[in-house]
């Protein structure tokens, strides 16, 4: 399906709670599927407190971060794996910008949501990060066997 492994990389998307609660999760899913990109796994997922404060661990520090860990945390979560070439950044330009008042129309954000606080999905914004949001870092890996380090292994 990919044409060529060069440049093949790996992102973690994950529809937020607000996306799953108002039936986005089909709507996002096709907007990956229709540019070209393939699904390694998908998991529907309950985040507890400590892997979202894990995961937005550079954001402590701002004002917003206790409503960022409560929104998180506030019903299941879509995780997922998409690979393929540049998908990464490519999967960044299809969410939009992070204000989705601000996000282009057509783009995920600009077409599907209003605030900041419910902007229904995020993607890795680096394949370092990517690659870290999937697989888990070693500490990781071992504290989070039961989900992140198995989105890629149910494929
Ligand atoms: P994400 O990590 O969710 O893909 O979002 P991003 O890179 O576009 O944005 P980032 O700056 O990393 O922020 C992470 C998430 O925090 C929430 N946020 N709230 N002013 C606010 O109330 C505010 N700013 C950011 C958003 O849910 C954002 O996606």
């Amino acid at each position: 399906l990919v044409a060529s492994m060069d440049g093949v990389e790996e992102t973690y998307i994950m529809v937020k709670p607000d996306g799953v609660q108002r039936g986005l999760v089909g709507e996002i899913i096709s907007r990956f599927e229709k540019k070209g990109f393939l699904l390694k796994g998908l998991k529907l997922f309950q985040c507890p407190k400590e892997l979202a404060e894990e995961h937005y661990r550079d954001l402590k520090d701002k004002s917003f971060y206790p409503k960022l860990i409560n929104y998180i945390t506030s019903g299941p979560v879509v995780c997922m794996a998409w690979a393929g070439v540049g998908v990464v950044a490519s999967a960044r330009k299809l969410i939009g910008a992070t204000n989705p008042l601000q996000a282009e129309p057509g783009t995920i954000r600009g077409d599907l949501a209003v605030q900041t606080g419910r902007n229904v999905v995020h993607g890795s914004d680096s394949p370092e990060n990517g690659h870290r949001e999937v697989v888990g870092s070693g500490r990781e890996r071992q504290e989070n066997r039961q989900w992140k380090g198995r989105i890629r292994k149910s494929t």
